[in-house]
């Protein structure tokens, strides 16, 4: 985000042919592997390739009725600093490093019942849902995404935060081997996120586990990455190990990296532009035509009260 303008991104890093052509493998791979594991229903085995179909998926209430970004848009233009920079970058490079599975996430911090969990006990216990959201890039750029998701407040219950946890912190994976950005000093690693507690309870408030219906592709942040649509892409991150309850704002990545153009709380908002340009429009990856940004992305009913009484200027 601090290396390109928006005008800056050329149309050639869009469609990469390589990617359909990964893609179409790991279809075929992905065959076998859904059909002998997941007629149980149950979570996913040890091996987990990227295009396993998701079993039990329920569709949610909470649908855009707006056309769908394609898949080869939504799993071939990414930010995930932790493998280069350009957008083709993440989907060239994460299938290569990042393994997803076997997973550990550890949940710490102001809460009764912390742990170390392996991801398919943290999620088995959850129904599985699919969400159409609005995706929102800091960047002024668009997507439609059918996610599939857990709402992050459910798994959130069950390790009993306290009245201290006033915020949760969330962590990326740190790991070279794995991520080889972060043998650069672009960011400070790893990649660190967070909300306020009431946010992250709100029910609109997802962790993914899958696009499309299918498992995360690495690129879009395998094997869990948040999903916050009323808020600029950045806040979503990717690949989480760590969860913690904390009472304190939570120093997160982008806004040590730059605290002028990435605040806090990093909701949509058209009417309060990055100092470098301006957020009351944004492309739609695929359309032409510019859209005008709908102020929370289009989720203000649902989220406006959250920051009733506050500057969103100042609290930007
Ligand atoms: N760990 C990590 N998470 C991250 C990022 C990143 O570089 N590293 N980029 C963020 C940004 S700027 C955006 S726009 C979204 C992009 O998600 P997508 O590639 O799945 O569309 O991921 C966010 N989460
Ligand atoms: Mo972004």
């Amino acid at each position: 985000m601090l290396i390109k303008r928006p005008d800056d991104i050329p149309a050639s890093e869009i469609t990469d042919p390589e990617l359909y052509r990964q893609r179409r493998r790991f279809l075929q791979q992905g065959v076998a592997v859904a059909g002998a594991a997941l007629t149980a229903g149950l979570w996913l085995p040890d091996s987990v390739e990227a295009g396993t179909r998701l079993a039990n998926v329920k569709k949610s209430v909470w649908r855009v009725d707006e056309p769908l970004t394609p898949y080869r848009h939504v799993t071939g233009y990414n930010n995930f600093y932790e493998f280069g920079t350009s957008k083709a970058a993440p989907a060239r490079y994460a299938p290569k490093t990042l393994k997803p599975r076997p997973w550990r996430v550890t949940i710490d911090g102001e809460c009764e019942k912390p742990g170390r969990m392996d991801i398919d006990d943290l999620i088995r216990p959850h129904a599985l849902e699919e969400r159409i959201y609005r995706f929102r890039c800091v960047e002024a750029w668009s997507m439609v995404i059918p996610w599939v998701g857990i709402p992050l407040g459910a798994i959130l219950r069950r390790f009993r935060p306290t009245s201290k946890a006033k915020y949760v912190r969330f962590e990326t994976l740190l790991d070279p081997e794995q991520m080889p950005g972060q043998r650069t000093r672009l960011l400070r690693w790893p990649y660190v996120e967070g909300l306020r507690i009431d946010e992250a309870m709100h029910p609109l408030t997802i962790l993914a586990v899958g696009l499309y219906g299918e498992v995360l592709p690495h690129q879009n942040g395998a094997p869990l990455r948040l999903v916050v649509p009323w808020k600029y892409g950045f806040k979503s991150i990717k690949s989480i190990v760590r969860i913690s309850f904390v009472e304190r704002m939570p120093r997160t990545s982008w806004n040590l990296a730059a605290p002028h153009e990435y605040g806090f709380y990093a909701n949509v908002n058209p009417h309060v532009a990055h100092p470098r340009w301006s957020q009351r429009k944004e492309r739609r990856i695929g359309e032409f035509r510019r859209r005008k940004t709908l102020m929370f992305n289009g989720y203000a009913d649902q989220v406006a009260g959250l920051y009733k009484g506050m500057d969103l200027r100042r609290y930007y």
